[in-house]
């Protein structure tokens, strides 16, 4: 094995020797990777997705494992020192080299660069990890803290036993959540090298922004670490300029900042603001390489005092600009299926919908690198939250310690990148001192033992990233204020889950109006498809067993039928259930969305609960786990276009507002054409008017009042440019869908191909609502879920995701075309 010129680093990633010898198994795992995978591929375990297989691979989680491989290093590899670096090592483990102890991990989210200068022989070597049973580490660490710290119930699902998640650093998630499987996976992710340094190895380099008219100075800092006195060959190349100088380093960290001024720089924006250039900075320490693309722009949050109470808005390069939106959790909860391949996908999903913010969760991890990257590349601003959620953590020198190195080594990784918008504290944890027992009664208690953590996170943001706003939680009413602000919408940031967790309405969206809504949400069932491959025939039942344990939120199914009696007449079969459930899903978070947008510039932020799923599973996801797009996310693709055409009841449901809201940078000319539209199919024009929407803003178009509409008359609305070409439709109806009578279409449709893209033509004899096609082929409509009106045809592209292609005569044959009518 050679190491690796440019970097000088022989790579460790491969075949290792997976053994568990309390259960006599000896197999082969290869790392980057986790245990499941491994067990999943040598037959060892049946698929944890399928059917109640969480219960039957639960010993795997409470099974000691080790890893070992012999590796072969010759003198050339050695001939200076020596770091072996491990980027995630998930979680509690210990390292030897060559039978020897060369480290312990304890927190999966710190890198690890163990120096073993001396330590690797030419020949042959062994690395090998014996990792603890973190469950039980976590419960005798809990057992032994003076006072209780409560875990959350979100992963008391399903009869599974409670981990104190709190105790170890490792995806909550990772123990089941409202969504998600428990699989506490083991393994190790991320680089795993042998790096070989003359002097001085990179530790991290930073660039930090300070933009003035017309250019923008990068300050460059790079941290390193010396293993001895003397001098080192440091090179940063950027636009056309170099620095390159001879510096001299002590033993041991050292840290050098260096400005570039970028003049005339072309800045970046967030999707569907501007175009995001990146520019390529190479940093050369004595031949050790690394890259980092910076897109230029200014990022602030404006947080200060105006006529409501306090604004919470993002402002780019001089610009507020609405942030539209949704949560983010890990991709899946066996991590090695996590690739670039699928996350470029999901991330291509989320601006493919408008998105130009993605909120990474607390519960849930730090991504790998290429996350951010792509997110630069598409667009996509990151509100990272710190990874504790909804429970107490303790505040002992011990976890405080790890903690530390944990977001010190985070923040200066990740804080060169342009998609970076806030660090937040934490999700839900502030909320959470309300919600158990022990919390509640001891309040003074937690309350301190909580600012301990959340004040050291915010002090390391302050000294490590100190352009970069810091937010205590979410939510939050703001610093220093543990009030139970869930309900007070006039500041900070916003979770609105009575619809869901309460069962209101879906009109309860329009009675509350947040600044920033950063979690809302209402669950479906995950496509047919899906349901496929983890439930046999006879289990496609909402309450089968299997059904239950792919629904981790108790009650949820429950929740998403009984919503359906309130709004639609009651599905016939269980495949309409799950198309309906689809449906319902988009309408609520379409109503929450539409509202909140039409309030600008009031609510500057709408993130909905939550984008992707983490294993197949009933959720509030609007992609399916593997990616397919849910009705919900071909409606997102609609309600957060940036210049949209909004119905906004009043509070009785006697009138209507119709609100044209522009989120785009230019001044809109539009022609809206307002209808009353009947089952039949006939309709009539209430309303038109041409107007101009300026930037930013959101303005009354008219209003109408809705006892002017007959009984089996809905609203429908369009709107067009200055050219006469359409720019959007959107519809209201004021009364429950249930209490239609609906006509049953037939809905023809016919395949072509234009300009090499794959197209189809939609057309219908009476009025088809929620009109939806699917194809087998994995791929994206330009729109679907349509309000189809007899004489008015629509024609859609059809892209394979992927980067396929799909034979035209592929899609004939597996197309499907659905409307609500068909569900009862
Ligand atoms: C939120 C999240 C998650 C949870 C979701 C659904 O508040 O922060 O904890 O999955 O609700 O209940």
């Amino acid at each position: 094995m050679a190491i690796d010129a440019h970097n000088s680093a022989l790579d460790l990633s491969g075949h290792f020797t997976l053994t568990a010898n309390s259960r006599g198994i000896s197999t082969a795992i290869t790392l980057p990777g986790d245990v499941h995978g491994a067990l999943l591929a040598a037959d060892l375990i049946p698929d944890p997705y399928f059917g109640e297989n969480e219960k039957p691979v639960m010993w795997v989680n409470e099974t000691a494992w080790t890893m070992e491989r012999s590796f072969s290093a010759d003198a050339t590899d050695i001939d200076g020192y020596l770091t072996l670096t491990l980027s995630e090592v998930d979680c509690i483990a210990t390292i030897l080299l060559n039978g020897e102890v060369i480290a312990k991990t304890d927190n999966s989210f710190v890198r690890h660069d163990i120096d073993v200068t001396g330590k690797v022989r030419a020949g042959e070597n062994t690395l090998r990890l014996e990792f603890d049973i973190a469950p039980d580490v976590a419960k005798a660490r809990a057992d032994a803290h003076p006072f209780p710290i409560p875990f959350t119930y979100n992963y008391q699902t399903n009869g599974l036993k409670g981990i104190h998640m709190n105790f170890i650093r490792k995806a909550a998630c990772h123990a089941g959540w409202d969504w998600g499987i428990c699989l506490m996976p083991i393994g190790v992710y991320g680089t795993m090298s042998l790096r070989k340094s003359r002097l001085a190895r990179q530790e991290s380099v930073q660039v930090d922004q300070r933009h003035s008219e017309g250019s923008v100075d990068l300050v460059i800092k790079i941290r390193l670490h010396a293993f001895a006195a003397g001098e080192v060959k440091l090179e940063h190349t950027i636009d056309g300029q170099l620095i390159a100088e001879m510096i001299p380093v002590d033993k041991g960290e050292n840290v050098l900042t260096h400005t570039i001024t970028i003049r005339d720089p072309d800045l970046w924006w967030p999707a569907g603001q501007g175009a995001q250039p990146l520019y390529e900075l190479v940093t050369d320490l004595d031949g050790e390489i690394t890259t980092r693309r910076i897109g230029l722009r200014k990022l602030e949050w404006i947080v200060e005092k105006d006529e409501i109470d306090h604004s919470f808005k993002c402002r780019i390069n001089g610009r507020d600009i609405t942030m539209m939106g949704a949560n983010w959790i890990p991709a899946d909860a066996i991590p090695s299926r996590i690739t670039p391949d699928v996350i470029r996908d999901l991330l291509g999903s989320a601006k493919a919908a408008n998105m130009n913010m993605l909120r990474i969760w607390g519960g849930g991890q730090y991504e790998p690198d290429y996350f951010y990257d792509l997110c630069d590349e598409l667009g996509i601003l990151i509100w990272h939250d710190f990874m504790f959620s909804c429970m107490s953590y303790p505040s002992n020198r011990e976890f405080l310690e790890s903690v530390e190195t944990e977001i010190t080594q985070q923040v200066r990784r990740l804080s060169h990148h342009a998609c970076l918008a806030l660090w937040c504290g934490d999700n839900e944890v502030i909320g959470s001192l309300n919600w158990y027992p022990e919390t509640k009664s001891q309040k003074e208690r937690y309350v301190a033992n909580y600012d301990r953590l959340n004040s050291l996170l915010q002090r390391i943001v302050e000294d490590e990233d100190p352009i970069r706003r810091f937010w205590p939680s979410s939510p939050s009413l703001g610093y220093m204020d543990f009030s139970d602000g869930w309900h007070s919408d006039t500041r900070g940031d916003f979770h609105y889950w009575d619809v869901w967790h309460s069962a209101k309405s879906f009109d309860a969206y329009r009675t509350v109006n947040p600044r920033f809504a950063s979690e809302f949400g209402f669950q479906s069932f995950t496509s047919m498809n899906v349901i496929e491959t983890f439930a046999d025939e006879k289990d496609r039942n909402p309450s089968s067993p299997v059904m239950e344990n792919h629904q981790r939120n108790n009650g949820g199914n429950a929740r998403i039928i009984e919503t359906m009696t309130r709004y639609f007449r009651f599905p016939r079969d269980f495949d309409q259930m799950v198309f309906l459930s689809q449906i319902q899903q988009g309408l609520a978070i379409k109503t929450a969305i539409e509202y909140w947008r039409s309030t600008k510039p009031r609510c500057m932020g709408t993130l909905y609960w939550q984008i992707n799923d983490i294993w197949p599973v009933a959720s509030w996801s609007s992609l399916d786990y593997g990616g397919q797009w849910k009705l919900m996310h071909y409606m997102a693709r609609r309600f957060y276009s940036l210049v949209n055409v909004v119905a906004v009841p009043d509070a009785e449901n006697t009138a209507v507002t119709l609100k044209a809201v522009n989120d785009s940078s230019l001044l809109t000319n539009s022609t809206i054409v307002l209808q009353a539209v009947a089952l039949s199919g006939s309709t009539r024009e209430l309303w038109s008017g041409t107007l101009e929407i300026p930037q930013d803003t959101a303005i009354v178009a008219t209003e109408i009042a809705l006892p002017d509409l007959a009984e089996d008359e809905f609203l429908l609305f369009s709107w067009t440019n200055a050219d006469g070409k359409p720019l959007g439709q959107n519809d209201y109806f004021p009364k429950p869908y249930k209490a239609y009578e609906l006509p049953r279409p037939s809905i023809s449709a016919t395949w072509a191909e234009v300009d090499g893209v794959a197209a189809v033509t939609l057309d219908t004899d009476a009025t088809a609502l929620f009109t939806t096609i699917s194809v087998d082929a994995p791929g994206i409509f330009s729109d679907n879920s349509i309000t189809l009106i007899p004489g008015h045809p629509v024609t859609l592209t059809f892209t394979p995701r992927h980067g396929k292609t799909v034979e035209i005569a592929a899609l004939v044959a597996s197309t499907r075309v659905r409307n609500l009518a068909e569900t009862f």
